[in-house]
């Protein structure tokens, strides 16, 4: 029940055809290698069942964002074991489905050597991927084709792929001619990965916020790092100071597909309950557009997803429910934060204003007068009396409760008196009340 715990939206993985490397174990990356823009025949499904996935959401009233790869196509390795997903025949810098050929590929031909160096990091190949040559014409509106088709069966934005390897004014252009979202209206949402490694801004995340937002990786870096190690009395100083862009232009999160392998440390699978207490937390800090994780159990880094597409190959074998969470496969992390989204939705920009402090891993919030929050990174219960801006009534515990599609919320909740609440905030949990959730008279 996303929608009416929250959840504004889902990010999928890249819907379109790519490459399938039996020989290397179905790893999940070969997500990240486009064959050809079809959304037929993929991991996400065949096109018909992509489209019920995106219809359903949307009479749901929750969006569908799609990874978008566009700055390159496969790269070397596998290659030649062919065809992609959904059967068409390719090689590196030649993709007759989309059709690319050789001339649509920039000539820089090798990996890219100076991560600091625009030219490089834009002309050369990205882990040996063939480079698009995005300046042409053609290129952009392949491109745009795929996105525009995408909108048409009612996605709603997209997650724009290593962003700083593709030069701002190529992005402008391709964005500039992306149709209006149907039923929504307005063109889609925006959100691109800009890795911050150095080197000039125009491929530094400020580089690209004209264009859309920005995932701000120090947000992971630094306060996924404080939170798994209690340090929670440091998260909201970090967020008002030492991250890389405004906060209506960041998009942020505790971990993504990526660092959940390159820095393992905070995840769910290392983190357990700390985790949920990472990804509430983050739902309540006042900086970014806040992004949650979900994912699976792996026990080697490039294990693919528990899938029953078009390939039998991944570690688990078939299963019958891939969506099921009762299961050892999937850990569904967003489940563990009940209604907590609704807490960003109901809060808005509304400052953060300390409230209460035990230790180090142990603090209290409101945000203006519209919510008041409580984090305990402890191994036991905090008791806490605190003040607060809310005013007066019983307030569902978010945090801990769910909202049905009645609207109405399954947790006790707590009494806001005269701007004092007291809280019993779980070990590694959190306590959350905000004035659009307020429990039935009684
Ligand atoms: C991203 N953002 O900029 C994605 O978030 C990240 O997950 C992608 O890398 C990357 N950019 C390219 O889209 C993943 C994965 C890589 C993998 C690539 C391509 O992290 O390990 O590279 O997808 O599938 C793999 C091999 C690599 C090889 C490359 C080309 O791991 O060793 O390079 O394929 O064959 C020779
Ligand atoms: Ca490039």
């Amino acid at each position: 029940m996303l929608g009416p715990n929250g959840y504004g939206a889902v990010q999928v993985s890249p819907p379109q055809e790519h490459v399938v490397l039996p020989g290397e174990g179905h790893p999940w990356w070969q997500d990240y290698q486009p064959v050809s823009y079809s959304i037929d025949n993929t991991r996400r499904g065949s096109r018909a069942e992509f489209a019920d996935m995106v219809a359903r959401c949307r009479d749901a009233g929750v969006r569908i964002y799609v990874d978008a790869v566009v700055n390159h196509m496969t790269g070397s390795g596998s290659v030649g074991s062919g065809p992609g997903s959904a059967g068409s025949t390719y090689a590196k810098y030649e993709y007759p489905a989309v059709p690319y050929g050789d001339g649509d590929f920039g000539d820089c031909r090798r990996d890219i050597a100076d991560g600091t160096d625009p030219a490089e990091v834009q002309g050369c190949e990205l882990v040996a991927l063939s480079d698009l040559d995005t300046g042409s014409a053609h290129v952009r509106g392949a491109v745009a084709d795929y996105l525009n088709d995408l909108i048409g069966l009612g996605v709603a934005g997209f997650r724009v792929d290593a962003v700083k390897h593709v030069p701002a004014a190529d992005l402008a252009a391709i964005y500039a001619r992306l149709d209006e979202v149907p039923g929504y209206g307005g063109r889609p949402y925006i959100f691109q990965e800009v890795l911050d490694g150095g080197g000039p801004e125009s491929i530094r995340p400020p580089g690209y916020t004209h264009l859309g937002d920005v995932i701000d990786e120090r947000y992971h870096d630094q306060v996924g790092a404080q939170i798994r190690d209690g340090r929670l009395d440091s998260v909201l100083e970090t967020v008002r100071t030492g991250m890389a862009v405004e906060s209506d232009q960041a998009v942020v999160f505790v971990d993504n597909h990526d660092s959940q392998r390159s820095d393992p440390s905070i995840s769910y699978q290392a983190m357990g309950q700390r985790h949920v207490l990472a990804q509430a937390l983050t739902l309540a800090q006042p900086y970014g557009t806040p992004k949650v994780m979900s994912s699976y159990r792996f026990e080697s880094t490039a294990q693919g997803p528990p899938s029953t597409g078009t390939e039998a190959g991944n570690p688990a074998g078939a299963i019958t429910a891939p969506t099921d969470c009762s299961g050892e496969r999937w850990f569904c992390e967003h489940r563990d934060l009940n209604a907590m989204p609704t807490f960003t939705n109901a809060v808005g920009e509304a400052p953060a204003v300390e409230r209460a402090e035990d230790g180090a891993a142990r603090i209290a919030f409101d945000r203006g007068e519209r919510g008041f929050a409580a984090f305990n990174a402890s191994g036991s219960g905090w008791t806490v009396t605190s003040a607060t801006g809310l005013p007066d009534g019983r307030y569902c515990d978010v945090a801990n409760g769910t909202i049905g599609a009645d609207g109405a919320c399954d947790s006790a909740g707590y009494a806001v008196s005269g701007g004092e609440v007291t809280v019993t905030v779980p070990p590694n949990g959190a306590v959350a009340l905000h004035v659009d959730a307020l429990c039935a008279e009684g």
